[in-house]
């Protein structure tokens, strides 16, 4: 009954090539979403996985960016704020887009499509694509210490994330007036950012957009959970090299050396923690984000067994899905956004984590979000406690990652 309303989710939001996040709130291809989207599909219909990613990949710009939104031309701009009026943008193949990235969870996506149903012609057509993707970000956003930066609060896709509480305290929105937000349109307000988020997400786009999409701007931190994506791309890619007779060494050694660094510069307090590239100082928060390095296969067991820890003790995830921000904080929002509802991707990122650590532990978590879909249907985020659903219906990444889970 659930695998087949999930697979309905995701058949009533397939746009012919790629899937929307939701037909209302989100009438666009996102980049991270089309990701989980694909690894759900790969598991009816592989086929639809492969379009997913190959139309998202079409969009990629010269630098190897992949923009985190593609326009579709068919659905009337002003659908969505900000539109491709306000981001200015055309891929190499005319597409419009934004000019920002999200997290590059693509390469497991792509090497899960394959597994699912092998195809090496697949596979050959988006591994040069991959790794442009990982270059640009070696490229445009490589610290010193060897980490990989976001720019804007949406590329980190944990928008309102109390984490970037302080780091945004850097940038005046005083400019950013004269919008109109569309997602009030569909969603309570008490569920999503607050206009005072909006505006300074609208600032910082706006200065990064004026400067070419190449000056990081006020804004510039180094985030777990994009640089765990960025780590596990490379160990990917070493198995995508692998199977297509490539050098895999390359991606192996980045993998390694992404995981030392982030140990090293980011683990600290029980969790990993962002780190403002401005200041130089760790966000002292407590996202779910920074569980997400549990994903890494390279991660030592003695920080991996910290990290268990915490998330039994101070996310609770024998119990609940888990919250994207830690409950036992006075930041932590039930209902609000990224403030603490638990999210499907960032509970199916962990729970993959754990698949191999603790397998009793990954069957508790799997067992948590079923729960809340069979409650409350495939909403975008829920209360971790009364499992209440949130934001939009039909959420595409909560359909996918959930057929996934269960498969
Ligand atoms: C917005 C599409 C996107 C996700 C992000 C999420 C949200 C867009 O929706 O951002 O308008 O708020 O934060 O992670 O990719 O599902």
């Amino acid at each position: 009954m659930i695998l087949r309303d999930a697979v309905r989710v995701l058949v009533s939001n397939w746009d012919g090539a790629h899937t929307v996040p939701s037909r209302r709130l989100y009438p666009h291809q996102w980049s991270w979403d089309s990701a989980f989207i694909a690894i759900g599909n790969a598991r009816w219909s592989p086929r639809r996985a492969r379009s997913e990613l190959l139309s998202l990949f079409g969009a990629q710009w010269a630098d190897g960016r992949v923009p985190h939104i593609v326009f579709n031309p068919r659905v009337p701009a002003g659908s969505y704020f900000p539109d491709q009026g306000f981001w200015q943008a055309k891929a190499p193949s005319g597409a419009e887009t934004s000019g920002i990235v999200q997290p590059p969870v693509h390469a497991l996506a792509a090497w899960k499509t394959h597994l699912a149903e092998p195809d090496t012609a697949f596979l050959r057509r988006i591994y040069p694509r991959l790794v442009a993707q990982q270059e640009f970000l070696r490229r445009d956003r490589r610290s010193p210490e060897g980490l990989i930066s976001v720019v804007h609060p949406w590329e980190s896709g944990m928008d309102n994330s109390p984490a970037w509480d302080r780091p945004l305290r850097a940038v005046q929105a005083g400019g950013a007036s004269g919008f109109t937000r569309r997602d009030l349109d569909s969603v309570s307000a008490d569920e999503r950012p607050t206009d005072r988020d909006y505006a300074q997400y609208i600032e910082l786009a706006t200065a990064y957009r004026d400067s070419g999409y190449t000056d990081p701007g006020a804004f510039e931190v180094e985030d777990p959970l994009f640089n765990a994506a960025y780590g596990l791309a490379e160990s990917t890619l070493a198995k995508i090299a692998n199977t297509l007779g490539l050098d895999a060494e390359p991606h192996e050694r980045e993998a390694e050396a992404i995981t030392l660094a982030m140990v090293e510069h980011l683990f600290d307090g029980g969790l990993f923690q962002a780190r403002d590239v401005r200041t130089g100082e760790l966000t002292d928060t407590a996202s779910a984000a920074g569980l997400t390095p549990l994903i890494l296969p390279g991660l030592p067991a003695d920080v991996a067994e910290v990290l268990i820890a915490t998330a039994l003790d101070r996310f609770q995830i024998k119990d609940l899905p888990l919250p994207s921000y830690a409950p036992d904080t006075p930041e932590f929002d039930p209902a609000r956004y990224w403030r603490g509802p638990s999210w499907i991707n960032v509970s199916w990122i962990v729970w993959q984590g754990l698949k191999d650590r603790r397998p009793d532990l990954a069957a508790t978590l799997a067992d948590s979000v079923l729960s809340a879909v069979v409650k409350s249907g495939f909403r975008e985020y829920f209360d971790p406690y009364t499992l209440r659903g949130h934001g939009c219906r039909d959420f595409s990444w909560s359909a996918a990652l959930v057929l996934d889970m269960v498969a």
